[in-house]
């Protein structure tokens, strides 16, 4: 079993519905238990500003699979919410992104793990400080929490708890 950590958004038809549901689709993937969901967290858009602010959340689940088949069934559960997207980096119904597989290191064309722009999004960062206070980031191993201090001010300010149990 590898421990994976996925992070949800949505800014489009009910965002906060979408990761509500969507979190209650991860119990559904085969192979597959979620360990522990995050607070739901509103979070002002990284990339265009002319979109609706986000909802955001990360599980961690421990899985069976392998990262391709587990990327499979998150895009199966983004189909289902009929996902849109309009443009790179636009408003989406819904994303599941896979942010780290154990201590797995890859570059293909279909994953990148860890998620290149983890580090620099609070919207990623809090919600998996708040799951797991002592995670480590692969594969150098750094603290989680020493990142904090380099994470763009005016996005924490923004972030805010709107939801403690999805
Ligand atoms: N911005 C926020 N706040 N949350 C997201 O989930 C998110 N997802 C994205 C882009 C458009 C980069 N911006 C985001 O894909």
């Amino acid at each position: 079993m590898t421990e994976a950590i996925i992070g949800l958004g949505s800014n489009l038809e009910h965002p906060e519905e979408q990761v509500r549901t969507a979190c209650r689709e991860l119990c559904g993937i085969p192979g597959t238990v979620p360990v522990r969901i995050s607070s739901l967290y509103s979070s002002v858009p990284v990339g265009p500003q002319d979109q609706p602010d986000f909802v955001n959340a990360v599980a961690l689940l421990r899985t069976e699979l392998t990262p391709e088949l587990l990327l499979d069934a998150l895009q199966d559960i983004e189909n289902r919410h009929r996902r849109v997207r309009m443009r790179h980096w636009g408003p989406r119904t819904l994303d599941l992104d896979i942010l780290f597989f154990g201590s797995t290191v890859m570059d293909t064309a279909r994953l990148r793990i860890p998620h290149p722009e983890f580090r620099n999004r609070v919207f990623t960062v809090i919600p998996l400080l708040e799951i797991l206070p002592d995670f480590r980031i692969p594969p150098e191993n750094i603290p989680l929490r020493d990142i904090v201090g380099s994470l763009p001010s005016r996005d924490l300010e923004a972030l805010s708890i709107i939801r403690k149990n999805p």
